[in-house]
């Protein structure tokens, strides 16, 4: 179980630059971009990446914004430029693939559909929506999820979709909440370890800190923030970066966000 963040803590603000040929190896996770491609340039600029570093994606890459194909094949050339990169499924990865709704290449569909429901990492884990409370298994390769029966795997399904919880850590339908219903990170224990997530949008200037879990959706598509952070080696948040949207690309949150 992760140590829990201090309620008070708050991330350390970005560093001027964070370029430079003799730094170490970093992990960095980037929130919901939604088709931004001219805040995911300019954050890819400060970010200035490199062979050695590992970047995870939370998901929903597309839809909404004003640039989704172009988005994914900026993020499919990034392959070639870092050591590792990882694309963890949001539901909207998952509803363009099964809809067919952009306007891709049979290599860059093969791109989205490999996305993965979550990545883990020394202590922390990423996953777009987060962690459903009634979760207790959570193998270190997510292709595990593909053997499951549909029944088998709705909580896996969750983990894309999921904001309130009743009060019993329940999971519920963005049309079935309550008002006692709560959000689902300020229920979790840590169990995967720090929990960084998207999905839903959070207005401030920072990442959005829970006991366990850190929210990287700054909402960049509504106009506000497209937000990186880099993680340190025992899976806390070590600095962020944030760029501010040029416009508001989408009005508001619908049911689908
Ligand atoms: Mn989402």
């Amino acid at each position: 179980m992760a140590t829990r963040i201090s309620d008070d803590a708050q991330p350390t603000p970005q560093a001027a630059s964070l370029g430079g040929r003799d730094r170490s190896v970093r992990t960095v996770i980037i929130g919901d971009v939604h088709g931004c491609l001219k805040e995911l340039n300019e954050l890819l600029g400060i970010l200035s990446l490199c062979h050695h570093d590992r970047v995870i994606f939370v998901g929903d890459l597309v839809h909404k914004g004003p640039n989704s194909e172009d988005v994914v094949r900026r993020v499919m050339a990034m392959r070639g430029e870092v050591g590792e990169l990882v694309l963890v499924k949001g539901n909207h990865e998952d509803k363009a693939c099964k809809q067919r709704l952009l306007n891709l290449t049979d290599h860059e569909w093969s791109f989205l559909t490999s996305s993965v429901f979550w990545y883990k990492g020394p202590g922390y884990v990423v996953a777009h929506g987060g962690i459903p409370t009634e979760l207790d298994v959570l193998p270190a390769d997510p292709r595990w999820v593909e053997t499951l029966s549909n029944r088998n795997r709705k909580c896996y399904d969750n983990m894309l979709r999921i904001r309130k919880v009743d009060a019993e850590g329940k999971f519920v339908a963005l049309a079935d909440t309550k008002a006692t219903d709560v959000f689902w990170a300020t229920r979790y224990d840590g169990r995967f370890g720090i929990c960084y997530f998207g999905h839903e949008p959070f207005f401030g200037d920072h990442p959005e800190v829970f006991p366990y879990a850190i929210g990287t959706d700054l909402g960049c598509v509504f106009g506000r923030k497209l937000c990186a952070v880099l993680v340190d080696d025992s899976g806390r948040v070590s600095q962020y970066v944030t760029v501010q949207a040029e416009q508001q690309y989408c009005a508001g949150l619908g049911s689908e966000t």
